[in-house]
């Protein structure tokens, strides 16, 4: 069988044209959903040269929100701008000179990559956000190291074809100059039906997630999949029985430990209760996309360390009651420890905290990944 050629794809609609304007859009997502990934990759990050701010308290949320949100609208505008370019696909490479070949070869080359990169974005992501995860590799290593090579690609990209982009950007949509010399075949549909119709995909995929991070379109979305579910209207993400620690969460022998150097404290859930208690409204906000706010009460983490004469500035290292998975330890860093509005939270909306949401004790600090709000504590180590 003969592979297709260019020359077979005859649609007006598979034009420069039309991939740039949706290619435009493109990289704004991506652009966003990269600089955001950034930023949450570095919140992650256990060294920090510069610490990651407390401040706002809504800044993780709303630059997560962002990231999920744009990579979601991302998915409609690079199907339909695949399809755009699609017969490219087959171009055969020039043949004689050697010159022009090579630069043939490498085009589409970096096309490969550029696409390879971008698709393996969106699936891993899309899958995260539905919190799946059919493979054995480090989601976040992977799709770190492949937001490099997607945004490196993607700059090679535009800079190869900033000419044509130029002019197509300064001409009317159904302008012909730049298209494939086959692609004259009227459609049903226009150039502007398709662009309005792409627009209109990407809202739709943005209108059904955003609500798992904004609560006024939780009706809408349809695809947000944790939105306004769990005790006190905020999801759970892993439940004391998926993380095995339901009898020593209820148990009476529970303490919580506290150490600095050979100074240990422990204490009991009520001995917690009957210290000074503070009332802190915070997000948690999930890497995975969903995020919600909550009322929470509890000890100051910061009250806690000066029991033990913990110094400022000190990190402090999180233990929980789970006995394996990658979130049963964290490192908390120095400014979040002597913000005042970090907690080891008791209560969550004025009821004691579901053993779901973390009982007998979580840690809730301002600006903070999800995935570093430790649930269930079990000791508090101060580093030396
Ligand atoms: N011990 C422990 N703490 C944990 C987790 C976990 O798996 N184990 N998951 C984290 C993640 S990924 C998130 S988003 C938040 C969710 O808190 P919630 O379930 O109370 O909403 O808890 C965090 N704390
Ligand atoms: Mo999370």
């Amino acid at each position: 069988m003969k592979p297709p050629s260019p020359a077979d794809f005859g649609s007006r609609l598979r034009s420069p044209a039309v991939a740039a304007r949706v290619g435009v859009w493109l990289a704004v997502c991506f652009g966003i959903c990269f600089l955001t990934g950034l930023v949450s990759h570095y919140a992650q990050n256990p060294d920090q040269p510069v610490s990651f701010p407390t401040s706002p308290a809504w800044g993780y949320r709303l630059t997560q929100g962002l990231h999920v949100t744009t990579g979601t609208a991302a998915v409609p505008l690079l199907l339909v701008k695949l399809w755009a370019v699609y017969p490219r696909l087959f171009e055969r490479p020039p043949v004689g000179r050697l010159r022009p070949l090579v630069l043939h070869a490498l085009e589409k080359a970096s096309i490969g990559v550029l696409v390879g990169a971008a698709i393996f974005q969106l699936a891993s992501g899309l899958a995260n956000a539905a919190q799946w995860y059919p493979w054995t590799f480090s989601f976040r290593t992977a799709h770190y190291a492949l937001a490099w090579i997607a945004v490196g690609a993607l700059v090679l990209h535009i800079a190869v074809k900033l000419p044509v982009v130029r002019h197509v950007l300064s001409h009317d949509v159904d302008n012909a100059d730049h298209d494939r010399a086959t692609a004259t075949e009227v459609e049903a549909l226009s150039r502007r039906g398709l662009l309005r119709s792409t627009w209109a995909a990407a809202a739709v995929a943005v209108l059904a997630t955003a609500g798992s991070t904004v609560p006024l379109l939780r009706r809408v979305s349809v695809l947000g999949v944790r939105s306004g579910e769990g005790p006190a209207g905020i999801p759970v993400n892993k439940s004391a029985s998926a993380a095995g620690v339901t009898a020593t969460a209820t148990s009476s022998a529970y303490r919580l430990e506290l150490a600095h150097g050979d100074r240990e404290l422990s204490f009991t859930r009520d001995a917690l209760l009957a210290m000074e208690q503070a009332t802190e409204v915070l997000p948690i906000a999930c890497v995975e996309g969903w995020s919600a706010s909550g009322a929470w009460t509890g000890v100051r983490v910061r009250d806690l360390l000066d029991l033990v004469g913990a110094p400022r500035g000190a990190d402090v290292v999180t233990i929980s009651l789970q006995e394996s998975g990658p979130f049963r330890v964290t490192t908390l860093p120095g400014n979040f420890a002597d913000d005042d509005r970090t907690l080891l939270a008791l209560s969550l909306a004025g009821e004691p905290l579901a053993l779901d949401h973390g009982y007998p004790c979580r840690l809730i600090a301002p600006n903070r990944p999800g995935v570093l709000q430790t649930k269930w504590v079990r000791r508090i180590e101060v580093v030396v």
